[in-house]
């Protein structure tokens, strides 16, 4: 395993914090890649007006709590982290919550629940939910577990909390896959993705999964199908953005947006015809996300956070993240989570 760098972790937290705060601005609304650009050339103008920032939006809030949970306790501790995501959505609700999800919070803040994972079961007539959140806050478990056995257990269990769906909670195991693998480094598009499709083959392979993704209709292994459509589409080239969001998605399903977000990832390696030459690849990851429309802010938080753990801070621009609120929280975490994962990794 390779030794990962300070600058990996903060640049993980920053990432996902500039999609959040900035594909937020976007989400829902039918954008253009002019419109993105325009807007993202602002924020140097208004990182020195004093503005004030753009404001974090849910996928951050829920993201604090993870980390918040994993550098407070020794060992992972979901009574503690049912307890800290229940705490934020009371202190601050108006973040953009998905609709179904705060019941759970309303549920476990009841106090009839002794079993934190109930709530989650209840959802949706007990189907669970699908929706991207168990993706969208993960990037502190593969920043705080080395042990890609770990990432795997506690990002299933983090999501569990709230998404009882297969296709939610997978999601999320998916996307944590995803930064365990930024953070070793430089490595082809193609390891990179046959990486996360090993994995993924064995992780859909289980019995609710495969009954999952049939009660929907959606046809075994429908992550692992998805990793196959990137790896088609990177070998085609020059993608449309529509045929992107019609075959991979950009939607609030986690199999709508979290491989539209690895794809993305990967397609931003390489210039862009349509972003400004001058942007790096995290800064094109982030407008390529952006302008997808869609769930624009979980899309660009996802892609942002495994873009920022393979590039690293260097490539986070100042201005970007002077206009993005908390940013300082990013990076002393960034830094408490480098020494909890080299602890870690030297014990193991
Ligand atoms: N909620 C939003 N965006 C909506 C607009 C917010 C607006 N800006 C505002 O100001 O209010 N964004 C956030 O929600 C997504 C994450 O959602 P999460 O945490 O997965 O929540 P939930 O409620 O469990 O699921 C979301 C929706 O997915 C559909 N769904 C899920 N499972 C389903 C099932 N089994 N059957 C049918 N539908 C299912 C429902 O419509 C849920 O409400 C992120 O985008 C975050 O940014
Ligand atoms: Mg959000
Ligand atoms: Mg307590
Ligand atoms: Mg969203």
């Amino acid at each position: 395993m390779a030794v990962c760098k300070v600058s990996s972790f903060r640049g993980a937290l920053l990432g996902a914090l500039l999609g959040d705060c900035l594909g937020a601005v976007f989400e829902g609304l039918n954008t253009t890649v002019r419109s993105v650009c325009q807007f993202l050339d602002r924020l140097d103008k208004r990182s020195k007006e004093g503005k004030d920032p753009l404001m974090y939006t849910d996928d951050t809030a829920m993201a604090r709590s993870i980390i918040q949970s994993v550098l407070a306790n020794k060992q992972f501790d979901t009574n503690d982290l049912a307890e800290r995501f229940t705490e934020e959505y009371k202190n601050d609700p108006h973040r953009g919550y998905g609709m179904a999800v705060v019941h759970v919070f309303e549920k476990i803040d009841s106090g009839e629940y002794d079993n934190v994972f109930i709530p989650a079961k209840e959802q949706f007539d007990g189907r669970g939910s699908y929706g991207n959140g168990a993706a969208m806050r993960v990037v502190g478990i593969p920043l705080a577990y080395p042990s890609i056995q770990d990432t795997i257990k506690y990002a299933k269990l983090s999501g569990q909390l709230t998404h009882a769906s297969s296709l939610g909670y997978n999601g999320g195991i998916l996307q944590a896959l995803a930064v365990h693998y930024a953070l070793q480094g430089e490595q082809s598009k193609d390891t990179f993705l046959q990486h996360l499709l090993d994995h993924m083959q064995e992780v859909e392979s289980d019995e609710k999964s495969c009954s999952d993704a049939r009660a929907l209709e959606l046809g075994e292994f429908p992550f692992c199908n998805k990793l196959k459509k990137i790896k088609e589409f990177l070998e085609k080239g020059n993608v449309s953005q529509d045929n992107v969001v019609e075959e991979l998605g950009n939607g609030i399903a986690a199999l709508e947006s979290v491989p539209t977000a690895i794809y993305s990832f990967l397609r931003c390696m390489d210039p862009v015809e349509e972003l400004p030459q001058e942007y790096n690849n995290l800064q094109r990851t982030i407008a390529f996300c952006i302008s997808l429309g869609g769930d624009t802010d979980t899309i660009a938080t996802m892609a942002g956070a495994i873009a920022g753990a393979y590039y690293g801070e260097e490539q986070v621009p100042l201005s970007w993240k002077l206009c993005s609120e908390a940013y300082q929280d990013a990076e002393l975490w960034g830094e408490k989570l480098h020494q909890l994962y080299s602890t870690r990794m030297q014990s193991s």
